[in-house]
């Protein structure tokens, strides 16, 4: 008899990241979030989702959002991530979200939505359309997370609010029944690239901005990231280091270092004596560089209408086996009747 014996297998840590289709993802969400996914995906077990839900808190153009929602999720493939290994699907297709949310609003106080810098942000942006779903959109947030039992959640800094309340959230439910959710923690990438806009460098670079010179879109043609970079704002020092007053530089140089792996000593050092054009030319390359494989897996994805509707089909089922364990725990401990 053989006295061997196999090392019982380690289940990965879960992690969870989504996305909002609500316009173009833009270089800022690729270098801060969807470059480090497909590195994430390779070492945990990866919940990736189009969260088509939380993009309705600003008003969509409906056609506009379909198409939209496509392309974030033929990105998701384009940027390497595998739906046979990870779970990738559309936030809608697992009604369970939608469901817990509203759940978890029972469990969550008014004062503590109140206090969330997002919401002020955006009410303020949307000053026409302050709805209830953007101030509950924490909610739905920790839903999603919690959904999956999820060990980890990458967060940039504009997120880290939203994680501490799903914390709290499951914290509480928790303490009130019986450890129902896992407490997500969050995970800080090495590189925490905050990409600002081209044309406000204090401002972060977003999809929504109205001013399209202010952002980079992951499907710009190269002749329009060179336009757009060269447009940059910068300031009139004319010399290329890492320095306070100097925001647009900053940007221009944290986006170099992301693509080129060279840190900010070693870019002064290579430009220096020399301006800010030959700076912003070699930025260009090494964007159109970063984005051109993105751009031609895209291209053949989204193509592929059959294709993506098979992932998001398959993805959803995966996603709702999850998804509706846990839902169903926590209607038994509030006290629901579950369906038979
Ligand atoms: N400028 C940025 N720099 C670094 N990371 C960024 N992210 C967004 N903008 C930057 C990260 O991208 C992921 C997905 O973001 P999201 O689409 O869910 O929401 P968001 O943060 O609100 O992104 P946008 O582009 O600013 O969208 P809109 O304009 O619709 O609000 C997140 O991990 C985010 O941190």
């Amino acid at each position: 008899m053989s006295t061997e014996t196999t090392a019982p297998a380690v289940q990965k840590k879960r992690i969870l990241s989504c996305i909002q289709p609500s316009g173009i993802p833009t270089l800022g969400n690729y270098l801060g979030a969807l470059k480090n996914w497909k590195k994430l995906a390779d070492t945990f077990d990866g919940t990736f989702a189009v969260a088509d839900l939380h993009a309705i808190t600003v008003r969509q153009d409906p056609a506009t959002f379909r198409k939209q929602i496509n392309q974030v999720l033929a990105l998701l493939l384009a940027i390497g991530l595998d739906p046979d290994e990870s779970t990738i699907f559309i936030q809608s297709h697992v009604p369970a979200h939608a469901q817990l949310a509203w759940i978890l609003n029972c469990y969550t106080q008014f004062g503590e939505m109140s206090r969330m810098t997002q919401f002020k942000d955006k009410s303020a942006a949307h000053a026409d359309n302050v709805n209830v779903g953007l101030f509950a959109y924490p909610v739905l947030m920790a839903a999603d997370i919690l959904l999956y039992q999820a060990d980890l959640v990458p967060v940039g800094a504009d997120q880290k609010q939203h994680l501490e309340i799903a914390r709290d959230i499951a914290n509480r439910f928790n303490t009130i029944y019986s450890p129902t959710f896992t407490i997500p923690e969050p995970y800080i990438g090495k590189q925490g690239a905050r990409v600002m806009s081209l044309q406000a460098p204090n401002k972060k670079m977003s999809k929504s901005d109205p001013n399209p010179k202010g952002y980079i879109s992951v499907f710009d043609e190269p002749n329009v990231i060179v336009k757009k970079i060269k447009s940059a704002v910068t300031d009139c020092d004319g010399k290329v280091f890492y320095g306070e007053g100097k925001d647009g530089i900053n940007n221009l140089m944290g986006i170099y270092s992301c693509c080129t792996g060279l840190d900010y000593d070693r870019i002064a050092h290579d430009f220096d004596g020399k301006g800010y054009g030959e700076f912003k030319a070699a930025v260009a390359d090494a964007v159109v560089e970063e984005l051109r494989p993105v751009r031609e897996r895209f291209a053949q994805y989204i193509a592929d209408k059959g294709y993506l509707e098979e992932v998001a089909a398959k993805g959803a089922a995966r996603a709702a086996r999850v998804a509706d364990r846990t839902l169903m725990k926590v209607m038994k401990k509030v006290g629901f009747v579950l369906p038979k």
